[in-house]
């Protein structure tokens, strides 16, 4: 049994049709556009603001990332809408269990059930069993050197431009627990169980953040297919079937996804602690039900449009950096 706070909606129909008439009331005519016209490969193409003549070489070379070819990476991220093979230092993946160790994490479902990870047993014990998803707060991330030093990599700021073809800006990190649920309790194979789409990013769906953005994930605990690896479905950030453009819901079965992309596009991204990647989210992704221990995972997001930047974005460590060399005259 799993706790969440929010029921799924007795019909969809109303929900959706609800929805269908929030968005526009809802949403600055910039976001609306994303939202709809978005949804097409060729529009988000076309709409990204590109500029082709981007110089990387100003990010400079202090990067944490080793023997990575920065802008081969980025032309893989453009072709694939995924690139394997960032491997972040054991040091940051200690700094960034500092986290872990001294603040609580709050549900994804409910934000005033909120416990530490050492906690969970008793936490759950008392809910009746496992929640999703929870998440550190934002507040909580913002003073972490480990953090600000991988937000601010030279390297993977290359990895977004070369995608982009515009300077990234860093939107929001995330760090999150996703819980291991009794094998069976799903089925995202024919279903989309609501709790797990809506707080868990555990069913195939894809996001519009903007035109093009870049993701980069990294795991804090070892992850493979029975402890919630991320799976990415090859090719679609590019093109998807017309129907799963259209309807509202941007959720779909992984029959449906194995069934319209072909199953060898669906890439499982297994690895030790400290396995990274990048994703451009508007293909299909999903992170898996784990079973077998929870997954801990590092999420940095770089957008290239302001207008999808949130009203509080993160201080940007390398922006810093460039712009004090810059009053400095350096
Ligand atoms: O945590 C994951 O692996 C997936 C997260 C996700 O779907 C998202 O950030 O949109």
């Amino acid at each position: 049994m799993t706790s969440t706070t929010e029921q799924a909606p007795k019909n969809w129909l109303t929900y959706y049709g609800k929805r269908a008439l929030e968005v526009p009331k809802k949403m600055d005519r910039h976001r609306f556009a994303l939202e709809t016209a978005g949804r097409f490969g060729e529009v988000r193409k076309r709409a990204a603001k590109s500029d082709r003549q981007l110089n990387v070489g100003k990010y400079g070379e202090d990067s944490l990332f080793t023997g990575v070819d920065f802008v081969a990476a980025g032309r893989t991220l453009e072709r694939d809408g995924i690139v394997q093979g960032l491997q972040l230092p054991q040091e940051s993946i200690d700094g960034l269990w500092e986290i872990v160790r001294t603040r609580p994490c709050a549900s994804r479902a409910d934000r005033t059930i909120s416990f530490m990870y050492e906690d969970r047993a008793d936490k759950f014990a008392e809910l009746g069993g496992p929640i999703i998803r929870a998440d550190y707060l934002r507040e909580d991330l913002d003073d972490n050197e480990a953090l600000d030093r991988i937000a601010g990599d030279p390297g993977l700021r290359k990895i977004a431009a070369t995608y982009l073809g515009a300077e990234p800006i860093l939107t929001r990190h995330n760090l999150s627990w996703i819980f291991a649920q009794a094998p069976d309790s799903f089925d995202t194979y024919d279903e989309k169980p609501y709790e797990l789409a809506r707080f868990g990013s555990q069913t195939f769906h894809y996001d519009l953040y903007d035109y093009k953005s870049v993701s980069f994930f990294f795991y804090l605990t070892d992850c493979d297919e029975t402890t919630g690896c991320h799976t990415f479905v090859a090719g679609t950030h590019r093109r998807k079937k017309l129907a799963h453009m259209l309807t509202l819901s941007r959720q779909r079965t992984d029959r449906e996804v194995d069934s319209v992309y072909g199953a060898d596009k669906v890439t499982n991204v297994v690895g030790p602690a400290g396995t990274g990647f990048a994703t451009d989210a508007s293909g299909f992704h999903k992170a898996n039900v784990p079973v077998s221990a929870d997954r801990l995972a590092l999420r940095v997001r770089f957008l290239s449009n302001p207008h999808f930047v949130s009203s509080r974005p993160n201080v940007d460590p390398l922006a810093a950096r460039l712009d004090e060399a810059d009053s400095l005259g350096k």
